[in-house]
């Protein structure tokens, strides 16, 4: 039966006119990073002085036929497919001898040596689909000793010319240590990393945005308006709707530039205005309190999932937490204690009297959640807590003090908006970024540089004026604290809220709160004028472009 999925397995992707004649093109070494952190130098010796990969004219006509590993990483997001197609057509292109070997279910499938041939027929099933599932997807780290010894026996025995790692930043990070510790130990294959994830906060001067985040945002701006236009027509309820994407609130942001929802958490600016749980569930029953004046009992408030990471004496609860369910004497007792009642009594008690104040203001249910879902480092999993709960927990308590004021009616809905958006369709964007990404991490491995990073840039141009680039890794490292150690890492995008994307957003907000200016973007298209399938994200415009009023 012919449906939308099969069709879009015909889509061509557009590639940048520099990547149209890959006979004609290489890419070679160009100026050197302005600068690389010492810290992070001294910890990669044999990959800390790259410069820059530019495209130029190619001199000899000659290729040899390639091998090359390829590995999906962390989380699902909408392209990855479209990488993988993309380094299969540029290396057939270069030799139509190369291979592409995909290691399955993620980095475990290098360390342990499990891996698939991936050949034109398998490939072409996943052309421009969504999801992961051509080989696989994992969170494994290949951090340890032992996991790099594996890794060089896999790509030593499969013989790669190459191995590129599709993921965010820690697997990135990860791409440059192993690209370190392969060339120490004089083994020929080359790592090279593309930028993925949702999130959109693995960015910075050489990455415009990762995949992903333009289809998810998409995706969740059409269910958000969606909701929107339920909530203006029955005018009975308020949508409390989190927004995944991690720490940083990019997600949200851009769901919120492109529905203009009453209400919308900036995590990053809730840190940074120091505000509290109450402060913020109080500026939300002002404006229920308000629209209740007008006869207004809808309304929808976007919750980006980092919101209590940024909340200080949250932050505090869970660092407590996470010493006292893992690692501190009482952590076997209270994983023992079954009675949920008196598990949370246990713990309650072993807080110092601000948590234990913050903890006990918490409903029931978050309670529990706090205590009970822990990741497998027994750590709180943040991201699990359901957070659009609490608010409407909060509020309604609020709005109860507040009655003699409060003459509305409120009733709450709690969404999620998060896994729906990682693995659909791709928009003809992230089609078409990954296909060249996938080009340029094959053109990278073909020129023999190890430890860099895809990139390709000027994308809100047209997209035969993209330009590309290898980006070496190390020039986007620094090192960070990460529990309680030092480690290299490729910095996290928070949200600047300095930068354009978010003062286009302040500049509208309080208009959006009282009057109802919903926007109803509807699904992605994939037919029609270039306007609407090319759009690229607001975010994206609004960073490219030289004032907040041109965007
Ligand atoms: P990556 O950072 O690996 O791209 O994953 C992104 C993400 O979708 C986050 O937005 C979310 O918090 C998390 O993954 C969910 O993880 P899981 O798939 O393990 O539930």
């Amino acid at each position: 039966m012919e449906n939308l999925a099969n069709q879009r397995k015909n889509y061509k992707p557009t590639l940048p006119n520099t990547l149209k004649d890959l006979q004609s093109i290489t890419l070679e070494k160009g100026e050197h990073p302005s600068h690389v952190d010492s810290n992070v130098a001294e910890l990669i010796p044999n990959t800390k002085s790259q410069p820059f990969m530019h495209i130029t004219e190619k001199k000899s006509d000659v290729s040899n036929a390639l091998k090359i590993g390829v590995v999906l990483s962390g989380g699902q997001a909408a392209g990855g497919h479209n990488v993988i197609t993309g380094i299969y057509d540029a290396i057939k292109k270069i030799n139509p001898n190369s291979e592409l070997i995909g290691f399955l279910n993620g980095p475990s499938g290098i360390i342990n040596s499990e891996y698939k041939e991936l050949t034109s027929d398998f490939i072409d099933l996943y052309r421009n689909q969504g999801g992961f599932d051509m080989i696989g997807a994992g969170r494994t780290k290949i951090e340890t000793l032992e996991q790099f010894e594996n890794s060089a026996k896999t790509v030593t025995k499969l013989n790669l010319d190459g191995i590129v790692i599709i993921g965010g930043d820690d697997s990135n990070t990860n791409a440059a240590l192993l690209a370190e510790y392969f060339e120490k130990e004089n083994i020929k294959t080359k790592v090279v990393g593309v930028p993925k994830t949702i999130d959109g906060d693995l960015k910075n001067e050489h990455i415009e945005v990762s995949f992903g985040f333009d289809t998810a945002t998409k995706t969740y701006s059409d269910i958000i308006g969606n909701i929107a236009r339920d909530a203006l027509s029955a005018g009975k309820y308020y949508f409390f709707i989190k927004m995944m994407g991690r720490s940083a609130s990019h997600v949200t942001l851009e769901c919120a530039l492109q529905t203009h929802p009453n209400y919308t958490i900036i995590a990053e600016e809730v840190a940074a205005n120091k505000k509290t749980l109450q402060s913020i569930a109080d500026e939300m029953c002002d404006m229920i309190i308000k629209r209740a004046e007008k006869g207004k009992n809808h309304g929808v408030i976007l919750i980006p999932e980092g919101t209590i990471e940024f909340i200080p004496e949250f932050k505090a609860l869970i660092s407590e937490l996470n010493d006292l369910l893992s690692t501190s004497k009482h952590a076997e007792k209270i994983a023992n204690t079954e009675n949920r009642e008196e598990r949370i009594n246990l713990v309650t008690q072993q807080l110092s009297k601000e948590s234990a104040q913050c903890y006990q203001t918490l409903p029931y249910e978050i309670k529990l959640q706090m205590i009970m879902d822990r990741d497998p480092h027994g750590n709180v999993q943040v991201s699990k807590i359901e957070t659009e709960r609490l608010f409407i927990e909060l509020v309604k308590s609020q709005l109860k003090e507040k009655s003699s004021k409060y003459k509305g009616k409120f009733s709450a809905q709690p969404l999620f908006c998060g896994y729906e958006g990682r693995s659909c369709l791709p928009s003809n964007f992230d089609s078409q970024y990954c296909y060249s990404l996938g080009h340029v991490a094959a053109l990278l491995i073909n020129s023999g540089v190890t430890g860099y990073m895809a990139s390709v840039q000027n994308l809100t141009l047209p997209v035969k004026d993209w330009t590309v680039a290898g980006i070496p890794i190390s020039a986007m490292m620094t090192m960070e604290k990460r529990k309680g150690k030092l480690k290299p890492v490729i910095e996290k995008a928070l949200v600047d809220l300095n930068g354009k994307p978010f003062q286009k957003f302040v500049e509208s907000r309080e208009s959006w709160k009282f009057n109802d200016e919903y926007i109803y973007p509807g699904p992605i298209q994939f037919f029609g004028p270039e306007s609407i399938t090319d759009l690229t994200s607001i975010t994206l415009d609004c960073e490219k472009s030289h004032s907040v009023s041109k965007c």
